[in-house]
Parts: structure tokens; C-alpha cells; sequence
């Protein structure tokens, strides 16, 4: 998504990166995704590439609001990270299961089992209630979305983004639904996923 608000090209590694094939991250010299590389510059984690790509592209289009709000966003996504991700993991971890290789299996649970403390089943025994907790963690991106369309105001930026690849993550690998149709940050996600013709409405589904 900031590749497409930079209006950049690029070219995604068709066959993806499994949680077991660590090797195809070597050149990065570290584990995670995401990870681009642009000419011989390397980046990696979702941050510094958005911080990379508006230092190194400077457009009309800045990805951090016209007064380069670092801050702000800086706030927004550590927020997702850290309230967000976990209770969106609660609804979704198990389902990840069904859409990896199995041989994958082993290393995912063992990773996420450590993670939580607790098997899979018992970290999405009660999604019903991590539903209702989501919700009510999302009130202050509610009243937000009271004032405009999307964070960045008229128009999206990093924080929304940052939110939104919460969301994109959950919607490709489970089908749980996480937030009622009524509510409107489903019409916000409705509009991210939108953008940029469709763009990551079409991103492939794993199957589920
Ligand atoms: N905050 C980081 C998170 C990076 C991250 O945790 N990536 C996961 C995506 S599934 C990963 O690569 N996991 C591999 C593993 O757990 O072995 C970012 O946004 O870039």
C-alpha cells in the first residue's frame, strides 16, 4: 500500500517467503517480513520502509501528511502493534494453520504457542469476546473517522496503513469475520481495500 501511494513499481517474490525458508531472507540479515530491496539499498520492517521510501521518493504524495507527522503515525502504528495485532492474532492464529504448508506446522505452532503461553486452540477459545474487546479497542479510530474518511483527512496515509495491514492480514487467512457491518471502520476497511484499483481487494486469497 505505501508503494502504491508513492506510485512506485515493484516486483513482489511470486512464491513468497514460508515461515521455514529463512534462507530466501538471508540477503536481508534478518528473519521477517516485509522486506524490499531498491537498487542496493535493503529494508526491512513495515516503519522503516514507509520512513525509507518518503525520504528516498519525495512526491506530492507524502506518505506521513503534509507536515511530515512522523510522530503521529509513529503512535498510530505502535498502537496497532502492540493492542491491535494481538487481539486480531487471538481471532485469527488458528486459521493461519490451514493456509500454511504442513510442514510448516511445527514451527508456527511451537513460535506462537511460546508467544501466547497457551495452545492455539485455548488462545482462540473465546473469539466472541475478543471480538467485543476489538471493538472496543477501535472506539478512538471510530470517533476519528467521525472527522473524515480516513486518517490522513481526505485522503489515506502511513496510519492508515498501518491499521489497515492488520485487517489484510486477518482477511487472507481466516475467514472470521472481525467486525460488524454496521460498524464504521468496516466501511473505512470497505474503502482501503479499494484504493489503488482494487489493489489489495484482488491481493490472493489463501484458501480458505
Ligand atoms: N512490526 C514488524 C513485524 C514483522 C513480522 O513480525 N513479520 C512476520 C509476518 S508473518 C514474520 O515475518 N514472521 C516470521 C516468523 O515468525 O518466523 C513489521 O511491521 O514489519
Amino acid at each position: 500500500m505505501a508503494l502504491a501511494h508513492k506510485g512506485l513499481e515493484c516486483n513482489s517474490t511470486v512464491e513468497g517467503v514460508g515461515f521455514t525458508q529463512k534462507h530466501k531472507l538471508e540477503f536481508s540479515g534478518q528473519e521477517l517480513v516485509p522486506v524490499i530491496q531498491d537498487g542496493d539499498i535493503i529494508v526491512s520492517d513495515s516503519w522503516d520502509i514507509a520512513v525509507y521510501l518518503e525520504k528516498s521518493y519525495k512526491s506530492d504524495r507524502s506518505l506521513f501528511g503534509p507536515n511530515n507527522d512522523f510522530i503521529q503515525a509513529k503512535f498510530v502504528s505502535s498502537w496497532v502493534d502492540s493492542q491491535i495485532h494481538p487481539l486480531i492474532a487471538k481471532c485469527v492464529v488458528l486459521d493461519i494453520l490451514n493456509v500454511i504448508n504442513s510442514n510448516e506446522h511445527e514451527y508456527f505452532r511451537m513460535s506462537r504457542e511460546k508467544r501466547f503461553g497457551m495452545s492455539l486452540e485455548q488462545v482462540v477459545s473465546d473469539r466472541d469476546a475478543t471480538k467485543k474487546a476489538i471493538k472496543q479497542a477501535l472506539y478512538p479510530i471510530r470517533k476519528a473517522l467521525e472527522v473524515g474518511p480516513f486518517f490522513g483527512g481526505e485522503n489515506p496515509n502511513f496510519s492508515d496503513y498501518a491499521l489497515f495491514g492488520a485487517f489484510m492480514w486477518a482477511r487472507i487467512t481466516s475467514s472470521f469475520e472481525i467486525l460488524e457491518t454496521s460498524d464504521p471502520v468496516e466501511s473505512w476497511r470497505e474503502r482501503m481495500l479499494s484504493l489503488y484499483d482494487g489493489l489489495a481487494e484482488n491481493a490472493p486469497k489463501t484458501d480458505i
